[in-house]
Order: C-alpha cells, then sequence, then structure tokens
C-alpha cells in the first residue's frame, strides 16, 4: 500500500505530536508513524516541569486548556545544601517569568486527544521502519504493518522517535558527529500517591548523594534519589527508598515527609549528547532523537520544545511563502540554543550530585560554585533564566 503527505513524522512522543497538531492546524498534512501502542507511551513517566515557552507553544496548538488548569506555576524553587535551604526565587530574577508543573503523561494525553479530534493521522504499532532517498526530493518512509509493508511519500521526514529510534542511525556515520558524556550514577525515580513535601521543588545536594523532591498535584508526589549505576531496581523496596530520601533531606523537610506505596519505580542513567547535524538532506531530527539532557536542569521537554518551534516555523514559511531560508538554518539555529542548554543541565548536575571519582580540589571547588551562587545576584539570576528557559 501507498500514502502520501507532506510531512512524514516519526516518533508518537511529545515533539512528533506537537509538530503534527501545529502543523495541521495550519492545513499541511502530516502523518505519526509510532512503534509503541498509545497506553504504552502513556504509561512513561518522565519530565514534570515545563518552562514558559513550551507552555505558550501548547496554547498555539489548542492544548493548554488542562494544562493552564490543572498545571501549577512555580515562581521559585529551593535548593538543599546539607540540612540548609536556600531558595532561587524565578520571579524575581527573570522579570516575573516561572515554570509550569504539569506531567508530561498529562500533556502527552492532552495532545492525543486533541489529534483525535481532528482525525489526525497517528499509525500506532510500527515495525521496521526505515527512511529512503533523503537526500532527493522525494524522500519515502516504509514500514511494515502485519505482512505488509507500507510506502509513505513525503516532502520531508522529521525524526521525533527518541534517542533510540531509527532516524538519527539513518544519517551517514561519515556526516554524523556525536557528542556524549555519561554520568557515573542515574536517578532512581518514585511516583506516589502522597501529599508533595514542598509545595515547591526541592533539589538536595547531601554527602550521601543528590536528591529531587517534585511533585505533580497536590496528591501526587514525584521524587528521585541519586543512585549507582550498579543498582537494580528490584533491590530498592519503598520502605528503603523513603529511608534513603529523609537522610538526604533537611531534617525539618524529613519530618514532615509522607510516605507510601510507589506506583512507579524506576532508574534512569544520566546522559548528556548531542548530535550534529540535526538535518540530513529532508531528514530534520528533533528532541531525544538528537539530544538528551541530564534530568537535572529540566531541559529535556524542554528543549524538544524549541525544536519543534523551529521547524513549524521553518514549514510554514517554506509551504506558504516558498521561503526556505528556516529549513536551511534549522540545524545552526536550534543547535545553538542545545549547546546553551547543554551547559546549564552539565553545569547543574555538577553542583548537586556526588561523584564518586571526584578529587579533593574538585570537592573545594564544587563547595565554592555553591557559596558564590547564593552569594550572588548575577550567579542566581544566571541560574533562574536558564531554569525558566533561553528565549526562542
Ligand atoms: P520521546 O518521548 O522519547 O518520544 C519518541 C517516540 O518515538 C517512538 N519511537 C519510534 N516510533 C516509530 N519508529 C521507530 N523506529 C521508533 N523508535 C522510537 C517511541 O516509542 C516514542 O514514543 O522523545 P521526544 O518526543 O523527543 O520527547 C522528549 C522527552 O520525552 C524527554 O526529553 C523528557 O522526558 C526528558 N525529561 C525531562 N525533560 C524536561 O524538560 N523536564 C523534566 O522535568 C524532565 N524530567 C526527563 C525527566 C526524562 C526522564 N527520563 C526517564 C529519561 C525525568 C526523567 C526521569
Ligand atoms: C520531575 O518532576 O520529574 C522532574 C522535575 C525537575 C527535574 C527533573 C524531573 O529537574
Amino acid at each position: 500500500m501507498n500514502l502520501k503527505t507532506k510531512v512524514g513524522i516519526v516518533g508518537g512522543g511529545p515533539s512528533g505530536l506537537m509538530l503534527s497538531q501545529l502543523l495541521d492546524l495550519k492545513g499541511i498534512d502530516n502523518i505519526v508513524l509510532e512503534k509503541h501502542s498509545k497506553e504504552y507511551v502513556l504509561g512513561r513517566i518522565r519530565a514534570g516541569v515545563l518552562e514558559q515557552g513550551f507552555a505558550k507553544l501548547m496554547r498555539e496548538a489548542e492544548c493548554g486548556e488542562r494544562m493552564d488548569a490543572e498545571g501549577e506555576i512555580h515562581d521559585g524553587f529551593y535548593i538543599a545544601e546539607n540540612g540548609i535551604k536556600h531558595r532561587v526565587d524565578l520571579a524575581s530574577h527573570t522579570n516575573g517569568k516561572s515554570v509550569v508543573v504539569y506531567g508530561q503523561t498529562e500533556l502527552t494525553r492532552d495532545l492525543y486527544e486533541a489529534r483525535a479530534k481532528r482525525n489526525g493521522k497517528v499509525i500506532h504499532n510500527v515495525d521496521d521502519v526505515k527512511l529512503h532517498d533523503l537526500k532527493s526530493k522525494t524522500p519515502h518512509i516504509t514500514y511494515r504493518s502485519g505482512d505488509d509493508i507500507i510506502r509513505i511519500d513525503c516532502d520531508y521526514i522529521i525524526g521525533a522517535d527518541g534517542f533510540h529510534g531509527v532516524s538519527r542511525k539513518s544519517i551517514p556515520s561519515n556526516v554524523l558527529r556525536e557528542f556524549e558524556k555519561v554520568y557515573p550514577f542515574g536517578w532512581l525515580g518514585v511516583l506516589s500517591h502522597t501529599k508533595p513535601v514542598s509545595p515547591e521543588l526541592i533539589y538536595a545536594k547531601s554527602e550521601r548523594g543528590f536528591a529531587l523532591c517534585s511533585l505533580r498535584s497536590q496528591t501526587l508526589s514525584r521524587y528521585y534519589l541519586q543512585v549507582p549505576l550498579t543498582d537494580d531496581v528490584k533491590d530498592w523496596s519503598d520502605d528503603a527508598f523513603w529511608e534513603e530520601l529523609k537522610q538526604r533531606l533537611p531534617d525539618e523537610i524529613a519530618d514532615v515527609l509522607e510516605t507510601g506505596p510507589s506506583i512507579e519505580k524506576s532508574i534512569a542513567p544520566l546522559r548528556s549528547f548531542v548530535a550534529e547535524p540535526m538535518r540530513y538532506g529532508n531528514l530534520f531530527l528533533a528532541g531525544d532523537a538528537a539530544h538528551i539532557f541530564p534530568p537535572t536542569g529540566a531541559r529535556g521537554l524542554n528543549s524538544a520544545a524549541s525544536d519543534i518551534y523551529y521547524l513549524y516555523h521553518a514549514l510554514l514559511n517554506h509551504y506558504n511563502d516558498g521561503d526556505d531560508t528556516g529549513l536551511e538554518k534549522y540545524s545552526e539555529t536550534a543547535l545553538a540554543r542545545i549547546w546553551k542548554a547543554q551547559r546549564f543541565s552539565w553545569w547543574m548536575t555538577t553542583l548537586l550530585h556526588n561523584f564518586p571519582d571526584s578529587i579533593e580540589y574538585d570537592k573545594k571547588l564544587q563547595k565554592t560554585d555553591m557559596e558564590y551562587l547564593f552569594s550572588s545576584e548575577a550567579a542566581l539570576t544566571s541560574l533562574a533564566e536558564n531554569y525558566v528557559g533561553l528565549p526562542f
């Protein structure tokens, strides 16, 4: 069977769905191919903090209603260091900017619903996705559905299929450059139906390792612990998790921590990764397909949003005005912002974690970095402007 569309989008995560919805609202036909079922995609617990640029894009995609009703605006967060809590006032350091606490699961659900409402073409459970003739004016995608091979002819292919997807791997290795830093620890995350320990997020550095107190709502908490990569999630009972978390938090926080059964528990390794260029012929990479951030600065999903913003406008200019400048400059423009977000998430990760191989000199610098941060309005402004998201 043959299908035809303008934009073929590989990957039905937040990046792919968002671009699909934005293009469709402007009458640009597209098809999304997703490897997994909708239930599987919605079962992945990931991001929780959205910068304002992302929230704006959700509204532009006519998907912002529930986010605006149920998401929480946070204009600050805490950094705790060995028992002492410091507040980072985002609003006062950024002319009133803030972030929205709204789970990636909910946001993805909103995007799926919006696509369904407009009869968007989102095809699930596709196997063997392959990209062809990327350097030609007539690229195409093939995939397997049961015993059939389906071909989709398109003008452009968007690779929004995450870190393990097929798109980045379709770029010849003599063209693609990959920059990677793997951290010697992971994050053990727990989601639980308990009241969040703090109305605002707490990033806690302690001698036992890093911990994060986050939330999805006033009845749903999300907590993380830095753990060695050798740890197995099966060896972490709920009791062991809560006990370790308490030990890493300031006493006044640990004392009021509400504990309960976990409804999700998983370990994610921490990695910084960038692939360059983000374009090869008529294939454009977006989101986790092109870059990965350690979660410490909450940049992953937010950086996917800026890729989608640039691509959306570049494709609009192409189809509406025959202007290809945005497409030509996409890789350069997107990468400039990505590297700034990489710098920030690397810095925040380095500031807050215990590195097993760090020498005394590194420890002194880490301590000095923290002291400097809370003694300098300039340093706090730099942290705040990066956390709420650099402009795009
Ligand atoms: P996704 O979400 O990985 O979606 C890609 C989709 O492509 C599908 N796929 C394929 N489809 C067709 N054919 C193939 N061959 C395919 N191969 C794969 C996959 O099934 C999937 O559905 O990438 P996308 O859309 O670019 O979105 C990126 C975000 O998911 C990611 O950056 C964030 O979750 C990162 N992240 C955070 N980001 C933030 O901005 N703020 C946060 O607070 C935050 N917290 C986090 C995070 C990521 C975490 N983990 C587990 C990695 C917390 C954690 C713990
Ligand atoms: C989350 O709530 O999952 C979360 C929040 C902030 C981060 C990372 C993850 O920096």
